[in-house]
């Protein structure tokens, strides 16, 4: 007798229609974070069971008669969104098994749970220099009407020695679009940096300029000499070249963030600043880790900071911490509704997609109250002794 179990093609399609299904249809409850500062939901929002399968298998059964998969999924990540109509978009990284990224629209009514890909992924033009991979879009309703899509777009070195095919060149690659299915390619960003990653537009124009977040780095992974995040006006984003970029969030020595950094989603307008969600990346025994960081700038100027909460807003934690990769949280999306509640979307290990509620008012108490890292062993030790004499002479 084979040890094989039977194949019913019919009974394996309901099986996988209701692995999907399930998959969308899965209630999310938030659990307060055990810091108060927001809700973890219990399930990933999307993942890639959360994909079609239209987008996975051949479903003509005369085609393809063993029900194979096709083109399998690796991974939904690195998400921007944004809010329309009430509903909340997804723009997620979609990772096929070959490595390749591309973008695929996903809608939720209420942005924690029953996110569902539209039909098809989205075709992003290409310029005259093909991309080889392109990812980590960032959405943006820009104050000029469109809607921005900026990303990340790979392509192989050519400068690279023979037999080297690793090395890449990361540029920041920009659509724009009025109904989020549609895009319109502009040119890639030009800057005087080597490389640039985790490019934002700012959402306002700023002294009558386009306002971009730069990362300008020497090398594909490493940041190098480029100090953290930077910002850069243009005239034009049709035609967007960025001079000197003057870096605003630097990275720093023994903290979260002395390997790299890098500006998450657009900042969000709140009545003390711009809110800046951001992430923070530090080398140890068990390679790099990536945690989520939060700072303020001035309305005014937004190239001032002016809060600076010290340590990580959010970090990988239980089944978060293992996926494709391992020790990572990244987030590119994020929502601040009317109604005064703040959704944040978030990627683990570069696999899939979780979500944070949290509150406006919350996040700017936490970015108030959260003290700076004082960068000193022996400063730390005053900070927290001043924390717990003042709860001494509160209880006394
Ligand atoms: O693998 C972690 C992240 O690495 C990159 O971010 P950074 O350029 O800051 O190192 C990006 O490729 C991102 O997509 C990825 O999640």
């Amino acid at each position: 007798m084979s040890v094989i179990p039977t194949f019913d093609y019919n009974q394996r399609l309901s099986e996988l229609q209701a692995a999907q299904q399930q998959a969308v249809k899965t209630k999310n409850p938030g659990q307060w974070h055990s810091t108060n500062w927001y809700c973890k939901h219990q399930n990933p929002v999307v993942t890639p069971a959360h994909v079609p399968l239209t987008w996975r298998y051949n479903l003509h059964r005369d085609q393809n008669p063993l029900l194979l998969e096709n083109l399998p999924i690796q991974a939904t990540f690195n998400a921007g969104a944004l809010e329309r109509d009430g509903r909340i978009a997804m723009m997620v990284r979609v990772e096929g098994h070959d490595r390749k990224s591309f973008f695929g629209l996903a809608w939720s009514q209420n942005g924690i749970e029953g996110f569902e890909f539209t039909d098809h992924a989205i075709v992003i033009p290409e310029t005259e220099d093909p991309d080889v991979n392109v990812y980590d879009m960032r959405l943006v309703e820009h104050a000029d009407g469109w809607v921005y899509g900026l990303f990340c777009t790979e392509r192989k070195d050519p400068d690279a020695p023979h037999g080297d095919l690793s090395s890449a060149v990361a540029q920041c690659g920009i659509v724009r679009s009025k109904d989020l299915v549609s895009w319109e390619r502009l040119p890639d960003l030009k800057s005087h940096s080597a490389q640039q990653r985790n490019v934002v537009l700012h959402p306002e124009f700023v002294e009558g300029k386009y306002a971009f977040y730069t990362r300008p780095q020497d090398g594909f992974i490493d940041a190098g000499s480029g100090g953290g995040i930077g910002w850069a006006l243009c005239d034009d984003i049709t035609c967007p070249v960025v001079g000197e970029e003057k870096i605003i969030e630097s990275r720093a020595y023994h903290t979260i963030k002395e390997v790299k950094n890098g500006q998450g989603p657009a900042p969000i307008r709140s009545s003390i600043g711009w809110i800046h969600l951001a992430h923070g990346v530090r080398g140890t025994a068990t390679g790099l880790r990536y945690v989520l960081y939060v700072f303020v700038t001035d309305l005014e100027d937004p190239t001032k900071i002016i809060y600076s909460p010290g340590g990580a807003f959010i970090v990988p934690e239980g089944d978060e911490q293992v996926g494709d990769l391992s020790h990572i949280v990244f987030s590119n999306g994020w929502v601040s509704k009317d109604d005064g509640t703040v959704l944040i979307y978030y990627a683990s290990c570069d696999t899939r997609m979780h979500v944070a509620t949290t509150t406006l008012d919350r996040l700017i108490a936490y970015c108030r109250q959260v003290p700076e890292d004082p960068l000193r062993s022996f400063s730390c030790v005053a900070q927290r002794n001043s924390l717990i004499d003042n709860n001494l002479n509160e209880s006394n």
